[in-house]
């Protein structure tokens, strides 16, 4: 397969820190600033300068991090938030305008023509400082493809690096999705982005579609926090490329300990079932699964937990089997006749009906309720 001509922008230190609640030092968005740019992240939008002196301040010193990643910042089409941006000496402005009818009369109170021209300029105005402009629809998804096609196209010609297709309010489905960029890239003079929100859960689904369908810049956040349902995730979108994209010039062992990062600075937490770095990931329970997994890890093991940081786990409860039990017995030194599995397997399955979580702790008390000790199922 030839792999996905991609590039990542993660916007976990702007969108992702739009969060509500959400505010990271200057010291957390370094550290994270660094994480992403040891896994190989291109782009990294560092804040919203206008926002805050201080913002201003941190949006410089990842700048003067002066790491391999692209440093990106984003701005209205306002003067003074492009002074800012052009302030902290990024390498990319994300120029952002709504485009939507709806956003137009209710936030602008503005035609489209005026929206664009007013956008024209403030490209004009970005470009003249010899910084590059990401030209980005605000609320793409439900703007007219002709006025979203005219905008690009002008943009384009002003000399906006790219075009950005933002999925504001996560109305998309994958196949919509497809479809659409294809339709744009197929005439478009730049390269297309993509913004993902995660209203109906598709965030990541939307953003790997419109990369199988020629979009090039992913917007990605990690733990996919970002506003209301967040965006998509960074984790997924690389494991979806490496897995399905050819993609592999990631370094991708490093998304559990940024995730755990993330998580810890953001104070949101991480549900136990996300993909790829959550708790479960890569914990198993079921007898069924876990007589396999000793055999085989990839019979329920998509992609092996140490590609990104993460490791695999047995789970002891309700669904253990004597084999999965038998396992982590003899992990623990211990190898017990089969009498004596069936009394700690029967017991395991007891207090976990009851809702008692089966630490090795409590494995290590079953076993001594049983008068077992270390090695006596083998004398
Ligand atoms: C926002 C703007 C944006 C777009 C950013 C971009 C969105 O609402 O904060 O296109 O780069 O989701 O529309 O984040």
């Amino acid at each position: 397969m030839k792999p996905f001509h991609v590039e990542i922008c993660d916007v976990t230190l702007r969108d992702g820190e739009q969060t509500p609640g959400v505010s990271f030092t200057c010291k957390e968005k370094q550290d994270i600033a660094q994480t992403l740019s040891d896994i190989g992240i291109e782009i990294i939008e560092a804040g919203f300068p206008s926002v805050s002196d201080e913002e201003k301040r941190t949006v410089r010193s990842i700048v003067e991090m002066d790491l391999p990643s692209e440093i990106c910042c984003l701005s209205r089409c306002v003067q003074s938030d492009i002074d800012a941006a052009i302030d902290c000496g990024v390498d990319l402005v994300s120029l952002f305008f709504a485009t939507s009818d709806l956003h137009l009369r209710i936030k602008y109170k503005k035609t489209r023509e005026e929206m664009l021209d007013l956008a024209l300029s403030m490209l004009d105005y970005t470009l003249d400082h010899g910084i590059k402009v990401r030209f980005s629809a605000e609320d793409a998804s439900r703007t007219g493809l002709e006025f979203l096609k005219t905008m690009y196209r002008e943009g384009a010609e002003h000399g906006a690096s790219y075009s950005s297709f933002a999925d504001t309010v996560g109305c998309m489905t994958p196949v919509q999705m497809y479809e659409v960029v294809r339709e744009l890239t197929s005439e478009l003079k730049n390269p297309l982005c993509v913004h993902c929100h995660n209203d109906m859960g598709f965030a990541s689904a939307n953003t790997f579609s419109a990369a199988q369908a020629g979009a090039f810049q992913l917007h990605t956040t990690i733990n996919g926090i970002g506003e209301r349902c967040g965006n998509a995730s960074l984790e997924e979108v690389l494991v979806a490329l490496r897995m399905r994209g050819g993609v592999d010039r990631y370094d991708l062992s490093n998304l559990m300990s940024l995730s755990k990062m993330v998580e810890k600075y953001s104070g949101i937490q991480v549900s136990k079932t996300k993909a790829v770095v959550g708790d479960n990931a890569f914990s198993h329970e079921s007898g069924i699964h876990i007589a396999a997994l000793i055999k085989d890890r990839k019979t329920y093991e998509y992609y092996p937990p140490e590609m990104v940081g993460g490791e695999q786990r047995f789970i002891l409860g309700k669904h253990t089997g004597r084999k999965g039990l038998e396992y982590i017995l003899a992990s623990l030194g211990y190898t017990p006749g089969p009498d004596e599995v069936t009394r700690i397997l029967n017991r395991i399955k007891t207090l976990s009906e009851a809702k008692q979580s089966i630490t090795q702790n409590v494995l290590l008390s079953i076993i001594a309720e049983s008068k077992m000790e270390p090695g006596m199922g083998l004398v």
